[in-house]
Order: structure tokens, then sequence, then C-alpha cells
């Protein structure tokens, strides 16, 4: 059997440890296709926040309480930079996980794609799973907002009534997603590709995976990149999505707020809905949610529930099975 799962963000990430320890139960081959609209460059370095949460996670590095980064960090370069007063202050990057970014940006710069770069990288993680970016290009999330004094990434365009774009991690990071936003745009998406293997990897997949993570932000970008959607949605596979919110709350992350930002309820019928029904032009054959959401509707789409806390490898591993046979 073949899986393929989008994914984006912490909540992704530790889907996939339970994506794996299923298919490592059935025999199946994963691939991951990943956001990468969380991506930027800082300080010369590129950092690729999501395929990093999938490769430290999977591969026993990442620290269990932020989610994000290296356990047993050390931050010495975060201090010195401080000391020259270098900006951006708000996001901090931890030593060992700066080793990861001089490695991917030095070959990034010696012309490797993306992809390429994120294999070699896997080499050394071992995460069990086949990692793609969901393109090699350049696609970044902003958001466009108001009042964001001091903000400094926007995208350059002429402002609008006070509006800017201010990069994802900007929005999210610095300003906690507190401050009155607009819109998320996906920069670069038009003419972005799918990376290579991507589609090959969803046509000749027996199920596709839709992972928790955040729908706007996590799941919407890889969607964005033209060829990818139409690839899932024309795909011969059936299409199971895992819902991010039970009873009403996210997982984890801030997906009540990008939710409120595109003008989607907070719920598992909410974020069902936002995907929709492929029957229909949507994305999903399957929406699978928490108990506390059994009698959730989704119209075309075949809704089933069990326990979705991702409390161990277990746990999620039978989610992912509840997943699969829902098709
Ligand atoms: N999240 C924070 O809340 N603060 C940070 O300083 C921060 C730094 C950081 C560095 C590398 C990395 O890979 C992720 C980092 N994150 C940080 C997490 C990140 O902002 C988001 O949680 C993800 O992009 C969401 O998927």
């Amino acid at each position: 059997m073949r899986i393929v799962v989008l994914t984006g963000g912490i909540g992704g990430a530790r889907f996939l440890l339970g994506v794996r320890a299923y298919a490592r139960e059935v025999g199946a081959e994963v691939t991951a296709v990943v956001n990468v609209g969380d991506d930027l460059r800082l300080h010369g370095l590129r950092i690729c926040p999501d395929l990093d949460s999938v490769l430290y996670t999977l591969g026993g590095g990442a620290d269990p309480e932020r989610g994000w980064g290296r356990v047993d960090e050390s931050w010495t370069v975060k201090e010195e930079l401080a000391a020259y007063g270098a900006e951006p202050s708000w996001f901090g990057l931890g030593d060992r996980d700066i080793a990861t970014h001089l490695v991917r940006t030095t070959m990034l710069d010696a012309g490797y794609p993306l992809h390429q770069v994120t294999e070699a990288l896997a080499t050394r993680w071992q995460p069990g799973v086949r990692l793609l970016p969901a393109t090699d290009d350049r696609l970044e999330t902003h958001a466009v907002v108001s009042g964001a004094p001091g903000a400094t990434s926007a995208t350059g365009g002429p402002s609008d009534g006070g509006q800017r774009a201010i990069h994802f991690q900007e929005w999210w990071v610095r300003y906690r997603a507190e401050i009155p936003t607009h819109r998320f745009v996906f920069v670069g998406a038009e003419t972005a590709k799918p990376a290579p293997g991507v589609t090959e990897a969803i046509a000749g997949a027996d199920v596709v995976l839709v992972a928790p993570s955040n729908p706007v932000v996590s799941i919407a970008p890889i969607l964005a990149v033209p060829g990818l959607r139409e690839a899932v949605t024309d795909g011969p596979a059936p299409v199971v999505g895992v819902s991010p919110i039970i009873g009403g709350a996210p997982v984890r992350g801030m997906a009540d707020r990008c939710l409120a930002v595109v003008g989607v309820d907070c719920t598992a019928a909410g974020v069902g809905g936002l995907y929709g029904s492929r029957a229909t032009g949507g994305l999903l054959d399957g929406w699978l949610v928490a108990e506390e959401d059994a009698g959730t509707l989704v119209p075309d789409v075949t809704v089933r529930a069990v326990p979705l806390r991702m409390t161990d490898e277990a746990a999620t591993a039978a989610m992912v099975r509840a997943a699969v046979e829902l098709t």
C-alpha cells in the first residue's frame, strides 16, 4: 500500500509518527508532501520550519515541549546576535538548529533544489518516510494586516488603507496572531511547480491523507501550488482528512485565529466544509472527527468519529488505521 500525506506544522509531524507506525504494521510506503509556506530567510539562512519539524520529530531530535526546534538546544548564537542588536530578535534560532540551516543554505546556494537538499538532510535523520517539499520554488505565506507597527517583512507592495503584508512567521511568532488580519496570501504560488515526485506520488497512491494540520496556513499553501490540488482531486486515490479541531478548539496552534480570518467556524464541520467533498469539486471523500464531534455532517463526505487525541504513537496509529479504513 502507498500512502501520501499532505502535512504541515507540529501537529502534522506528530501525525506522521502514527502514519509511520501504521505503515510498519501493514508494510506500506509513506510519502509526506510538506508545506513550505512557513519558510523564511533570516541572517542569510533558509529556514524550513515544517520540513524540520518532520525531520526532527521522526528522527527523534525534536524538542518535546516546544514542538519546534531541537531537543537539548543551546542559544549562544541567538544571544550573540542580540548583543549586536541584530534583527529580527523575535525569532529564535538554536545552535543545533542553525547547523541544519547552514547545511541547507549551502546546498541551495550551490544550486541543489530543495527536494534534493531535504533528501540529503534526511540521510542523517532517517525519518522512515519519504519527505517531499510541496514545491522547490519560493512560496511564502503572508498575512495582510492593519496596525502592525514596526513590521519588517512587508512584500514591498503599495500600502492599501493602512494594510500591509507581513510574513506568516512575523504574524504568528511576533504578533501571536493578535492583530487585525484581513487575509492570507501565498506569495509565489501562481508560478510554483510541484516538486519532482509529488504529483507522481499522488497519482500512485492508494490513499491520500490530509493531516490534522492548520487548514488555512499549512494545507492551503500546499494545495495552492498549481497542479497539486488537481493531482489530488482528479487522482485515483480516495482522500481522507483528519480534523485538527476537537470540540470546537484546535488540537494545538492557532487554527482558530486563522479560521476566523477566512470566516470559517472553528468546528470539525466548519473545516470539513472548507475542504468540501471531492464529489462536488472539493477535496474529501472521508472526514475523521473526534468522538466529541460525533454527528458532524459534511455534505457528500463520509464522516466517522473516533478517539482523535495524538497522546502517543499507538493512539495516533489507531487514528491512521481508522482513516485508511474509512476509504
Ligand atoms: N516559534 C516560536 O513561537 N518562536 C520562535 O522563536 C520560533 C523559532 C523557530 C525556529 C525554527 C523553526 O523551525 C521553528 C521556529 N518556531 C518558532 C516555530 C514556527 O514558528 C511555527 O510553529 C511553525 O512555522 C508552524 O508550523
